[in-house]
């Protein structure tokens, strides 16, 4: 691989600054699969530097130009679209499926972004007087620094990256220590295989704590991206607030599974599988608080149990698992410990899994849940259903309500029922009757630019007489 262990800034590919290198594991099988480089201050210091200088003249390319290394770009990743897909899957440790999900993806995100940049020039705003014209066009921000997750590497970055290269930004990319290689090494290879003009997307690999931080509070971005937990955004947060630096963050949520006594049990447990386990659990929207009405939740367990018992987990190259392992030995023990083991102290039952090899978890349900344990007010991360019981819709929303929250999802027989309880719901994306819907993940960022109003004024003015000039308003 042309990038190995090398940073990317200011278009070419070079050592960190003091030469640290780490390696990236295979996560089923522990082996190492490449190696990335050590950021330093000084090294995205640098980064910054050059996403700055690039910037006037990114964003003075025309839209239908800066469209075009969008495609190329999409182009290029299309045409190593299999070896990407095996990539995703040995780095993330997630099944071909949810591989294929996330390079296609981040490929149909680049031909958005493309198209989008060449048609969101900006509105003609509704006049608010006769005799004035109202327009608004979209500005780029300018210099937007970028923190990533490991659960969808490439995705998550891509969701940003698009749309910010898209509307003349320039960006510093700092992915996840557990996935660099696919979350940052191959977008630079992209950059630089498609000839992006340098210094306009810039890769700096690194830990968290190093350069992830260096990146999080410099004063040079325009914006700060962050994807990522609870605890790193609240300190990102502050520290940008102690001098006001604008950040975006998007921090996860401890999302709800309604299953009302009208629900179709057999289809609401097939799409537990998918809300609650897909990718191991490990997913912002993953569901993380199976609230079932009393008079359905035997059968409901029932129906869950025997799903989750006839899945396999193991390591994703095999083609024979529905599972494969979790990213970390860190996360394997939040999961078992912090979240399974101590709800169960507390009185949860594990009616199936519980149990794990090195870091594959067996998926696990968890009765008896109960709102003072963790697996019900944490977010999991983890391939865990945990089920508790409530006795009225009333009961359900109420309990539901008061955790930050990304997606929830309504199931009953009754759609008019499911749109109530929907609009009660405190979460951005509600769906009845469905695990998650994927096209809400595309696009959700539509290109990192302000609006610039203009107010072109055509008729005179009729300005109250206290702003005229003392000297002339006499005569
Ligand atoms: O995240 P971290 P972790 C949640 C999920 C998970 C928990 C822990 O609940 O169990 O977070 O995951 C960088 N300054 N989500 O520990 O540490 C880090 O290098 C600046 C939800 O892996 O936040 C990586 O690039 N950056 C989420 C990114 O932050 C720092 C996806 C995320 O790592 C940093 C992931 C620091 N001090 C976890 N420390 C979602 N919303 O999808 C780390 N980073």
């Amino acid at each position: 691989m042309l990038s190995d262990a090398a940073l990317f800034i200011d278009g070419t590919f070079q050592p960190s600054r003091t030469g640290r290198v780490d390696a990236v594991m295979e996560k089923a099988t522990d082996q190492p699969i490449g190696s990335y480089a050590q950021a330093d201050a000084q090294d995205v210091d640098r980064a910054v530097a050059a996403a700055r200088t690039a910037q006037p003249g990114w964003a003075a390319l025309s839209a239908p130009q800066r469209s075009a290394y969008l495609t190329a770009l999409a182009g290029y990743l299309d045409a190593r679209q299999e070896e990407l897909i095996v990539l995703s899957m040995r780095e993330t440790g997630g099944v071909r499926l949810k591989a294929e999900d996330e390079v296609t993806t981040s490929i149909r995100q680049l031909r958005i972004s493309a198209v989008q940049a060449v048609e969101n020039a900006g509105d003609v705003l509704p006049p608010y007087k006769a005799g004035k014209l109202s327009l608004s066009r979209a500005v780029p921000l300018g210099v937007i620094g970028l923190i990533t997750p490991w659960n969808y590497p490439m995705n998550l970055a891509m969701r940003a990256v698009a749309p910010a290269l898209a509307f003349g930004n320039t960006v510093v990319l700092k992915p996840a220590e557990l996935t660099p290689i696919i979350g940052g090494q191959v977008l630079a290879e992209a950059a630089a295989h498609v000839g992006l003009p340098r210094g306009v997307l810039n890769v700096v690999t690194g830990d968290g704590p190093e350069a992830g931080w260096a990146l999080a509070e410099h004063r040079g971005l325009d914006l700060l991206d962050f994807t990522g937990s609870r605890a790193v955004g609240l300190a990102i947060t502050a520290s940008a607030a102690a001098d006001l630096r604008p950040v975006r963050v998007e921090l996860g949520g401890d999302n709800a599974f309604l299953v009302l006594e009208d629900a179709d049990i057999d289809l609401t447990a097939s799409c537990a599988m998918v809300a609650s386990l897909e990718f191991q659990g490990q997913a912002c929207i993953s569901s993380s608080r199976h609230i079932v009405h009393r008079a359905v939740v035997d059968r409901y367990v029932e129906a869950v149990t025997r799903r989750v018992e006839a899945l396999r987990v193991g390591d994703p190259l095999s083609g024979q698992v529905e599972l494969g392992p979790l990213i970390s030995a860190k996360q394997r023990d939040r999961v078992h410990k912090d979240i399974v083991e101590r709800s169960v102290a507390k009185g949860a039952r594990v009616v199936a899994g519980g149990t794990y090899d090195r870091l594959f978890y067996r998926p696990t349900v968890l009765m008896d849940v109960t709102p003072d344990m963790p697996a019900f007010t944490e977010e999991i991360f983890g391939p865990v259903i945990p089920i508790t019981v409530v006795d009225s819709e009333e009961e359900a929303i109420a309990l539901t309500n008061g955790y930050p929250m990304l997606m929830n999802s309504v199931f009953t027989a009754d759609l008019v029922r499911g749109l109530g309880v929907a609009e009660r719901l405190r979460a951005g994306e509600v769906h009845v009757n469905d695990a998650y819907a994927r096209h809400g993940a595309d696009n959700q960022m539509s290109g990192f630019t302000q609006r610039q109003w203009i107010g072109l004024q055509r008729t005179p003015l009729d300005l109250p007489s206290w702003t005229r000039d003392p000297l002339t308003a006499g005569l």
